[in-house]
């Protein structure tokens, strides 16, 4: 039996055992009863240990189909990698599937020690670039979704980006090392909400907005609402080549002040187009304070509010013929040209909606109403026909609305508080249901109908979930061919779930094996997420992504990827050189030992410290902290890193290696010596 067979064949066996411990446990159940010992259990092929363990903890068949399905034995890698938001923590977390296990949390808007991310090295300039301006630094973030760089519809594992809720920015992260390159704070919006996600070829990585402002959030009071406060949909131009947003090709769509939400991007028949819910069609303005309905009364009076359906690829042509502002830098076009140029438009969707959702193929757009027992899944198809047939209505704004039943396809019934919806290979869509706790298990229609045995449009199964679930995501879920094996539940709520730790507790991560047709969906897996409140999150083959096992050159730049021009190849290049009051010094790490050890300056110097990892080795990281200057570098495996700063503190202090990387790395250590002015 070769490994190759064992992996093909690896769920039939696994199916196997399983009936093999149910019929076990049975039998010895049966024995038992009858006063027979457990002699025969060898018959099921598990050992008389394994078999007793799953009796004394009162597995059922269920529970041990569980365990078998998520667990790796050591030096076993998951099949998937699962980039998850990090919430208000402001990171993005990499878990492995169906390990649950979390593999990496990789630092985007918040400083992270780990990876010295932010602590001195050029990542502070990453992170610098996303302030507000140079006095008004931003140090955390609200991830909320993230977003696999696709070609043709298919993640293609390269790039990674994410959108920052409280402070509308955009970061890109690049997988080959798993670290964040750029972040861009909006010039014109203040939050955002509906993004990051591509378009299928990643021509475009798309910010869509939330909570509306006046563009540039200048000052204008909520009396004028109407006239000055406006949505806004960035289209950040992605160029692969430099692993970069290039916002000089980047533009922006004025919207109407309702407040847009998810969204997401056309592919197939309707690729060129993006789909974004709104909610505040009633232009509520809160204050409860003076007698006004609180927000969330005001916001949800009308039963419709509107799906925009903004075509991209002629926002792209207006652009280039320069029907645009250049306001803060970026091109806006204005709503006025948005709707001559037939760029936007609107049809209504119930109530209060929050996900909206392309079918793998492109055909339809599956929207949750939060205050909708239904999804409502619109025809692409149907909107396309409404739009050429013309003569329609607009909205206040003067944008078309298309009439719900020109532009609907169907709607389904699956209970209370329909959110988002993902897609399995099988012809399913998955849809969280936060006031149910259940994610409802429903069968497409159209040409997807004949892919499983239910009738199309009809709901299968609901799976409780604890509890309140918000996203949910799919195995290639987001693409044009999904895998279909595993979804995860993103549970707002775990209440009683893990042990007690406190009033704040951890967010719960649900696997749900959907690997079967019908009612078949299982739960496997609570994973506890204890810090913060990941939002969405998206699965890809392990396979895909294709990161560098150590940086390909001694003398490695993560921010330019590329040969740092102050790297040195060997300890004998390392060196310290005086000019005037700038010191710089040309350090060498690897195991066990800095060169030079010691670094004596004057106080008041300027320090320009660059420092090489020259290890080839896997995994032979060091660290650098710097006692007393809030400085922490991590120094991959061929990597070369550039601190600056003026030596304002005089006395003695250490320099030494935070990573355990060999026996004698405690003496991996110097003396940084800043000696008083007179
Ligand atoms: S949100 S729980 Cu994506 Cu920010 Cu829906
Ligand atoms: Cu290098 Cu510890």
């Amino acid at each position: 039996m070769t490994k190759e067979w064992f992996y093909q064949h690896k769920l039939g066996l696994l199916a196997l055992l399983v009936v093999f411990l149910a019929i076990g446990l049975l039998a010895s159940c049966d024995r038992s009863e009858e006063g027979g010992g457990a002699g025969q259990v060898q018959d099921t092929g598990l050992s008389a240990d394994a078999n007793a363990l799953a009796q004394e903890r009162g597995f059922t068949p269920d529970d041990v189909y569980a365990a078998l399905k998520t667990y790796m034995p050591t030096g076993e890698l998951d099949p998937y990698i699962m980039f998850a938001s990090g919430g208000q923590g402001g990171q993005v977390l990499v878990i492995g599937v169906p390990s649950m296990r979390i593999l990496k949390v990789i630092g985007v808007f918040t400083p992270e020690p780990w990876q010295g991310y932010g602590y001195g090295g050029s990542s502070n300039d990453v992170l610098a670039s996303g302030f507000m301006d140079e006095d008004h630094p931003l140090l955390w973030g609200d991830t909320h979704h993230p977003s696999i760089s696709e070609t043709n519809g298919e993640y293609d594992g390269k790039f990674l980006f994410i959108n920052d809720k409280a402070n509308a920015r955009l970061a890109v992260i690049d997988l080959r090392d798993f670290e964040t390159k750029q972040i861009i704070k909006n010039p014109n919006a203040i939050n955002d909400h509906g993004g990051a996600f591509v378009t299928p070829n990643t021509e475009y990585v798309i910010e869509g907005p939330q909570y509306a402002a006046p563009i540039g959030w200048e000052y204008a009071s909520l009396d004028d609402y109407d006239a000055k406060y406006r949505g806004l949909i960035t289209f950040w131009k992605f160029d692969r080549v430099t692993g970069r947003v290039d916002e000089s090709k980047s533009f922006q769509i004025e919207l109407p002040p309702y407040w847009q939400d998810l969204c997401d991007a056309g592919k197939g028949p309707s690729e060129g187009w993006v789909f974004c819910n709104s909610f505040n069609t009633e232009l509520a303005t809160g204050g409860v304070e003076l007698g006004n309905p609180p927000f969330e009364a005001g916001t949800t009076q009308n039963d419709t509010d509107y799906l925009h359906i903004i075509n991209w690829k002629a926002a792209e042509e207006v652009y280039n013929a320069g029907k645009y502002d250049m306001i803060n830098g970026i091109a806006v076009i204005s709503m006025q040209t948005a709707v001559d140029e037939g760029l936007l438009y609107f049809t209504p969707e119930p109530k209060s909606p929050h996900g909206a959702d392309v079918t793998p193929g492109g055909e339809y757009i599956v929207v949750g109403g939060k205050l909708d027992p239904h999804v409502t899944i619109y025809s692409f198809d149907k909107i396309m026909k409404a739009i050429e047939g013309g003569g329609l209505d607009t909205d206040v704004y003067g944008v078309p609305v298309i009439p719900l039943d020109a532009s609907m396809e169907a709607q389904v019934e699956l209970g209370l508080g329909p959110l988002h919806t993902v897609f399995d290979d099988k012809g399913y869509a998955y849809t969280s249901l936060f006031l149910d706790s259940a994610v409802a298990r429903w069968a497409l229609g159209g040409p997807y109908a004949d892919k499983h045995p239910e009738e199309g449009w009809t709901l299968v199964q609901k799976l409780p979930v604890h509890y309140n679930i918000g996203h949910i995501t799919a195995a290639e879920g987001d693409t044009a061919t999904p895998d279909g094996l595993y979804v995860v539940a993103l549970n707002k709520w775990s209440i009683d779930r893990f042990a007690n730790v406190g009033p704040l507790l951890p967010q719960n991560f649900q696997l749900v094996d959907v690997s079967r047709t019908g009612d078949q969906m299982k739960l496997l897996y609570d994973m506890p997420i204890g810090m913060a409140e990941p939002h969405y999150a998206q699965i890809i083959k392990a396979d895909k992504l294709q990161p560098f096992e150590v940086y390909p050159e001694i003398g490695w730049n993560p921010e330019t990827m590329s040969i740092h021009p102050n790297a040195i190849t060997s300890p004998e290049e390392a060196r310290v050189e005086r000019d005037g009051d700038t010191v710089e010094i040309w350090m060498s790490v690897i195991r066990s030992h800095f060169v030079p050890e010691r670094v004596e300056i004057k106080e008041g110097d300027q320090v320009i410290w660059h420092l090489t990892n020259l290890e080839r080795t896997r995994d032979a990281t060091h660290g650098f902290a710097l006692s007393g200057y809030n400085i922490n570098l991590s120094l991959e495996p061929g990597e070369t890193q550039t601190i600056e700063f003026t030596a304002t503190q005089p006395g003695t202090y250490t320099f030494y290696c935070t990573e355990f990387c060999s026996a004698l790395h405690l003496e991996m250590l110097g003396y940084f010596l800043v000696e008083p002015k007179e």
